[in-house]
């Protein structure tokens, strides 16, 4: 049974739980962490390479201890140290310690006092009254734990978009293989290009249903069958991820590719505008009605379905029901980013912060991308963990990049950096230093604990700064670990437009940040998006489709994108500042 990444990194997850609960060493406990989230992150298959027998790249965060139980996970699905933290501490305990007001000292007080092991325990335990005699809990603490559980309970996980394509699109590729099967597409969400996914939806064409519901079920990666018809099926895949299937003939594909991805939102409008012209619209094609007879007038294509309707083909990104159809119907629909527009890439690491990889490394991998220029944008020195350059050791890189770009042909590396906006919101380097740099991206990477006021005039005092050309990850979210900062988007957006300051959109698969929502504000708000992978490694560029979809979900056109623009227009942009 295949190891995806996802669940490497949750073994990893659970072990630093389990040893944050058992009291160990904070450095061990975050060892673990920080490989969860690189593993988590990565793009490249890990358990797939070493079932090829190639070797993996050094991944920073993993040692000789760490890598040695990344081989066990891959072979087994689980490693050692885990089986005994679970029978030491219990299997749910990791979960409690994502519970508001749970930390690591009364989840071992709960678990020691009342045996309990799991989010459903605790809520029993709550609902008795057992829990505000623990020493530490009160009457008060009993309750908000309750509700906490009971929410946690009833809401439905959502996957990061890269760890549901690392299940879903070899599960694709397996029912393509299947006898008679035509198409296989993973619809939703999915396919309309949201950064987080509910459930995975798959829509195959076949004659005979039956011989692709059974290999569906039979998939070796599928734990529960929740749901299985003669031409549907649910099931749940490894990380509790859900997969529903639905098998339709070849002359429904249109309309059901249509209808099922949604979203609803879009498809209601959408069923009104059939209405309204007097046709029916479902998942099975377009009808019209003479007399008594109802005739099918569309369906085999999804363009057949929209030009029934009198509309051009809607890209699923924008089928949010945000305006789409007035637009499609007023010829006005948005001629959307694609990925072959990006010309360049203005935020990278390499090895002098926390990257893996030289200057010269990924200058090369991103000439290799077609990029035309790439600008390396190391962390600033406030940034210990990942040692951030002082400005002597940005001087030498300076330097270094120097040396190189002189033997280096076809790409032009751009001297930057990701600069700290500090909590009062000046910046960690002085401009002496930013001055001589081509390229200044200014991040936040410490929320503090400031009202959306405060937030938001730090984050203004930093744009501020004469030298500030892009905004780095301007949120600051974590998708499933941390929620976005809390700041006034639109004044930040103004005060982007007025200082010619370009917001990023990050594609590193737990930002997405720009999000798509903000993407299509800062494009009314004319304010050019960076769309900029932040790699950490040469592999990192393929991380870019992921943002390109929230760029096209927030409607971004070539034009609206600072990095469409070849090298001499991006080095006129940059050298243009506005009046200050
Ligand atoms: P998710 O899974 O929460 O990320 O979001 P979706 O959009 O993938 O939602 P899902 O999986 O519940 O359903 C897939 C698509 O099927 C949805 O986008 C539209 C269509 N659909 C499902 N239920 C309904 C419904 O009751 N009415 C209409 N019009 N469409 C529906
Ligand atoms: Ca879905
Ligand atoms: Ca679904
Ligand atoms: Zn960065």
């Amino acid at each position: 049974m295949a190891v995806h990444n996802a669940d490497i990194a949750r073994a990893f997850e659970e072990i630093a739980d389990l040893l944050e609960v058992g009291d160990a060493n904070p450095f061990r406990v975050r060892a673990y962490r920080n490989a969860a989230r690189v593993v988590g992150d990565m793009g490249l298959d890990i358990a797939a390479t070493l079932a090829a027998g190639k070797a993996l790249p050094k991944i920073p965060g993993v040692g000789a201890d760490l890598d040695q139980k990344l081989h066990e996970i891959c072979a087994t699905g689980s490693c050692a140290l885990l089986e005994q933290l679970r029978r030491q501490t219990g299997t749910g305990v990791a979960e409690l310690l994502r519970l508001p007001g749970l930390g690591p000292k009364r989840v071992k007080a709960l678990h020691d006092t009342l045996h309990v092991q799991s989010l459903d325990d605790v809520a029993e335990a709550a609902r008795e009254g057992r829990i505000h005699d623990v020493p530490g809990f009160g009457a008060k603490t009993e309750q908000r734990l309750l509700e906490a559980v009971e929410a946690r309970l009833t809401k439905k996980r959502r996957f990061a978009r890269l760890t549901a394509s690392q299940y879903a699109e070899p599960f694709a590729a397996a029912l393509r293989k299947v006898r008679g099967v035509g198409q296989v597409v993973i619809a939703g969400s999915y396919r309309r290009g949201k950064d987080t996914v509910g459930d995975v939806d798959l829509l195959a064409t076949a004659a005979d249903s039956a011989a692709v519901i059974e290999r569906f079920a039979a998939y070796p990666e599928v734990k529960t069958i929740v749901a299985r018809g003669d031409t549907r099926a649910t099931v749940v895949v490894g990380c509790g991820l859900q997969a529903d299937l639905r098998v339709v003939p070849p002359e429904c594909f249109g309309a059901a590719l249509h209808y099922f991805t949604g979203s609803r939102a879009h498809n209601i409008a959408l069923r009104k505008l059939a209405v309204a012209a007097g046709l029916k619209l479902n998942e099975y094609g377009v009808f019209s009605r003479d007399g008594r007879r109802e005739r099918r007038v569309a369906g085999e294509t999804e363009e057949s379905v929209f030009a029934a309707l009198g509309l051009p083909w809607i890209p699923p990104e924008l089928r949010e029901d945000q305006g789409e159809i007035d637009a499609a119907r007023a010829g006005r629909l948005p001629q959307l980013v694609e990925l072959g527009d990006l010309r360049g890439d203005l935020h990278m690491h390499t090895r002098a912060s926390d990257g893996r990889d030289t200057v010269l490394a990924m200058a090369k991998a991103a000439r290799a991308h077609g990029f035309e220029y790439v600008a390396i944008t190391e962390h600033s020195r406030a940034e210990r963990i990942a040692h951030g350059l002082d400005p002597q050791r940005l001087e030498r890189q300076m330097a270094e990049i120097d040396r190189l770009q002189g033997g280096l042909a076809g790409i032009r590396v751009l001297k930057g950096i990701e600069v700290d906006i500090l909590e009062d919101g000046t910046l960690d380097l002085p401009d002496t230093v930013l001055s001589r740099l081509d390229v200044v991206v200014a991040s936040l990477h410490r929320r503090g604990k400031l009202s959306k006021t405060a937030q938001t005039e730090r984050i203004l005092r930093a744009m501020d700064n004469p030298f500030v050309r892009i905004l780095g990850h301007p949120t600051a979210r974590l998708l499933g670990e941390r929620e976005p900062l809390e700041f006034d988007m639109l004044k930040v957006l103004r005060k982007a437009k007025a200082r010619g300051i370009a917001m990023e959109l990050n594609a590193q698969p737990a930002r997405l940040d720009l999000d798509d929502v903000h993407c299509r504000m800062a494009k009314e708000e004319g304010v050019l998006v960076s769309i900029a992978s932040d790699a950490h490694s040469t592999a990192d560029f393929d991380h870019l489709p992921l943002a390109i979809g929230q760029a096209r979900r927030g409607w971004l056109e070539p034009g609206s994108v600072l990095n469409t623009r070849g090298l001499a227009a991006l080095v006129r942009w940059l050298q243009r500042r506005p009046e200050r």
